[in-house]
């Protein structure tokens, strides 16, 4: 021990007189004017506890980047028909594919029946049977796994072999808006891919009605490149230190800034949100509105708060809230962690149609 002590010290020495050295010279350097560089700081006086930075491509588009966001379809989040019946039968196809996450923005994504993200919405009521069947048209293994399902996951959420196909069962116990993933590991990879999507179970008893009911997947892309001139994949050190290059509501960032979602002047309306992450919470709030009826997260067997102005949506969560808007206006719905607005979080309801937007 004495000696490893001795020894620190004598190599501590070493170094701060090295240091002491170079900062001579490199004082002599600048004196005399020598524009050569400095020397480079030797290892040992480096900070260990300073990690290396990550290359942000945060915000990053092309010039057109108007133009394409006004050409490019936004992803319907129309409330889909509830189906008759007590069977439901749901078949998704996984597949590699490329797709746009912001305005000539690429990534290569893992998804849900060819949809991108998130994957198809599934709309169900209380007491029916959902039958999911998975085919996993991709080159690694995947599962599904339902957030709406009671069900024993190693038998359920198994992974399905490139090529396989296999199919579950469970019964829509729970009323409530949920999340579904691929549970394959790592998670994290897999729905940084863009592995997720929501499933609405609608409670027997019905819920106030409403005039318009809209979906919206939260959730956050890490890339390991601009995506503009080639698609960009997955950067899992960024996904771990939670540096999102994009935060997107369903799958695209400011969709429906561009292509707004639409209510008249006194009606209300119904988001149903889930927070995909992998990481982040969405906190939901309206700009201007009030979520008059909140079913915090996403709980329909209990009373709805009422009146409240921010409620989180936890990542693997979900919201239901009630929005009635009186006058005419656009109305910014979004995450009011406002680091992610400025990544694309965020959406205007068009309510009426105010000066100026007659286009949509
Ligand atoms: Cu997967």
């Amino acid at each position: 021990m004495m000696v490893k002590g001795m020894l620190g010290l004598v190599l501590v020495a070493v170094f701060a007189a090295t240091a002491a050295v170079l900062f001579s010279l490199d004082s002599m350097a600048a004196s005399r004017g020598d524009d050569k560089p400095a020397a480079a700081t030797p290892a040992a006086v480096q900070d260990p506890n300073v990690a290396l930075p990550l290359a942000s491509f945060a915000g990053q588009v092309p010039e057109n980047a108007e133009e394409l966001a006004k050409a490019r379809e936004p992803y319907d989040a129309t409330l889909p028909p509830l189906q008759s019946g007590d069977l439901v039968r749901v078949n998704m196809t996984l597949k590699d594919m490329t797709v746009e996450i912001a305005p000539g923005v690429k990534y290569n994504t893992w998804a849900f029946d060819g949809h991108g993200a998130p994957g198809p919405i599934i709309h169900v009521r209380e007491g029916q049977t959902v039958e999911m069947k998975l085919t996993n048209g991709g080159s690694i293994p995947h599962s599904i796994d339902f957030h709406a399902a009671r069900i024993a996951p190693d038998r359920a959420f198994r992974d399905a072999q490139p090529g396989e196909s296999f199919t579950f069962r469970f019964t829509a116990k729970d009323p409530g808006v949920y999340m579904y993933h691929c549970g394959t590991k790592p998670v994290l990879a897999h729905i940084a891919n863009g592995m997720y999507g929501a499933i609405i179970v609608e409670p027997k008893k019905s819920l106030p009605k409403v005039d318009n009911e809209y979906v919206l997947v939260g959730s956050e892309w890490y890339m390991n490149g601009d995506g503009i001139k080639e698609p960009a994949s997955l950067d899992m050190a960024k996904a771990r230190a939670r540096m999102s290059d994009w935060v997107t509501f369903n799958g695209y960032a400011n969709q429906y800034v561009t292509h707004p979602l639409t209510a008249k002047p006194g009606e209300t309306t119904r988001f149903w949100i889930v927070a995909a992450g992998p990481t982040s919470n969405v906190n939901f709030h309206v700009v201007g509105g009030m979520l008059d009826r909140a079913w915090v997260n996403g709980g329909l067997t209990n009373l709805p708060q009422t009146g409240v102005q921010t409620v989180i949506v936890p990542a693997g969560g979900g919201g239901v809230f009630d929005v009635k808007i009186d006058d005419v206006g656009l109305y910014p719905f979004v995450s009011h962690a406002f680091a992610d607005v400025d990544l694309g979080q965020v959406g205007l309801l068009k309510v009426g149609n105010p000066p100026g937007t007659m286009s949509h």
